[in-house]
């Protein structure tokens, strides 16, 4: 027997200390618990966290919708298959089917349907990534960790108009080497800031440092030097998370050199970061153009056999946009989140769809996370080929990558070799 059984919510706190949903779920004797994480960027097509807009918790509260939830569609989810991630995510829409889960939101499901797949890993006494892979129908392995070094944009006051720099161990033979890597990347950064009179001792919300510097490319410079101060060149790379539709007001971006406002159209948007691709050691670029920005989009589509062309608000983690993106062949890559998709199986749905057109997969965290560490075995036993999580620091971020050194350790997955990605270096 591994149906579900019962199913418990509550209100929890993810790592910004903004209320969230906790949901354990039963099946027979076993149970496990996962927390819904939240973003601080989050795109338009993306399934909605809804909040109560009452008085506790400043509005942000999210008690009234458990409640709601817990009447009117938990019933309905007792006695599914605790693998059948279809059934579940069926039996979810059929409450509500609006592509952005605007009834119910996306976070309760996506509790709900990550803690079924722990809970029924438990009853199957298997490890969770291996659950994924059976579901997936892949080769579980480690990812290879894309970190984050620098933050601005919504994760850091603005302090740069660049969301995240970050680091990738591109040659690193294994999952620790790699971990080590980007460390030493981020420590040569850190001696640069402090030079420069900034307190390196603060960290943005995803652990990376952050500083008022005068602009984005001094940002970029400087994670570049502390790669060839790390001894690094060409072993590592840098991945900018631009975040472009926070910086879109339906017609320009507008960013800042110097200070200085600039208004820049998306050509002239799209050509700003493609000059930096030429000076820096960069191989990947997440959302380089607004969500629904189609002419920025149509000018990266001609640097995807430069670089990883990431989309992350562009796609939300949903079948139907990545298609239209494939279809368009606007990008070569994807970026998956769970709560994006708002259950497990949607997420899943989207990897695969991906990875069978050979776009990249890159598993990712939120900015508001928690100290659960699914989201590593979720990245391996997909084979998803990369993960990205934020920095080093920081223990809602440590719990992914202490739970890869554990499977490192447990030599039981490979790490991934397959670098689709190294194309681009
Ligand atoms: C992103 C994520 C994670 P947020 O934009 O990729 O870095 O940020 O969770 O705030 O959307
Ligand atoms: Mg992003």
């Amino acid at each position: 027997m591994a149906e579900i059984t019962r199913i418990d919510l509550w209100q929890a706190l993810d790592s910004r200390g903004t209320p969230t949903v906790a949901a354990r779920v039963h099946i027979g004797s076993h149970a496990a618990t996962a927390i819904a994480p939240s973003g601080a960027s989050t795109g338009s097509h993306e399934a909605l966290f809804l909040r109560d807009g009452k008085t506790s918790f400043d509005g942000l509260g999210v008690t009234d919708a458990i409640a709601t939830f817990t009447k009117e569609v938990v019933p309905a989810l007792i006695g599914i298959t605790g693998n059948d991630f279809f059934e579940l995510d069926r039996t979810l829409r059929s409450f509500d089917s609006t592509p952005t889960q605007s009834r119910y939101g996306g976070h309760i499901p996506v509790a709900i349907t990550l803690a079924t797949w722990l809970a029924y890993a438990k009853r199957a006494h298997v490890q969770p990534y291996e659950v994924i892979a059976q579901h997936v129908g892949a080769k579980s392995s480690l990812p290879l960790p894309m970190i984050n070094i620098f933050s601005g944009g919504a994760h850091a006051g603005r302090a740069i108009d660049l969301q995240d720099i970050l680091a990738i161990p591109t040659l690193a033979s294994t999952f620790q080497e790699g971990l080590e890597w980007i460390w030493k990347i981020r420590e040569e950064a850190k001696k640069i800031l402090a030079k420069k009179g900034f307190d390196v001792s603060l960290v943005a919300d995803e652990g990376g440092l952050t500083g008022k510097l005068s602009g984005d490319e001094e940002a970029i410079a400087l994670v570049a030097d502390a790669i060839e101060n790390a001894k690094l060149t060409g072993k590592a790379h840098i991945a900018l998370d631009i975040a472009a539709s926070q910086l879109f007001d339906g017609k320009n971006y507008v960013v800042h050199e110097s200070g200085a406002e600039v208004r820049l159209d998306s050509t002239s948007f799209v050509a700003r970061w493609r000059g930096w691709i030429t000076e820096y050691p960069i191989i990947s670029v997440e959302d380089g153009a607004a969500e629904d920005d189609e002419e920025g989009w149509s000018e990266q589509s001609q640097l995807t056999s430069q670089v990883q062309v990431l989309g992350d608000d562009r796609y939300a983690t949903q079948l139907n946009r990545l298609r239209l993106g494939i279809g368009k062949s606007e990008a070569n890559s994807i970026l998956i989140k769970p709560n994006q998709a708002g259950t497990l199986f949607a997420a899943l749905s989207t990897l695969k769809e991906a990875k069978a057109h050979r776009w990249n997969t890159v598993v990712s965290a939120r900015s508001g996370d928690t100290e659960e560490s699914w989201l590593a075995d979720l990245a391996t036993g997909s084979g998803a080929g990369q993960i990205k999580v934020g920095s080093t620091h920081r223990s809602e971020r440590t719990s992914k990558w202490n739970r890869l050194l554990e499977l490192s350790h447990d030599r039981v997955t490979p790490f991934n070799t397959e670098r689709a990605l190294n194309r681009f270096i």
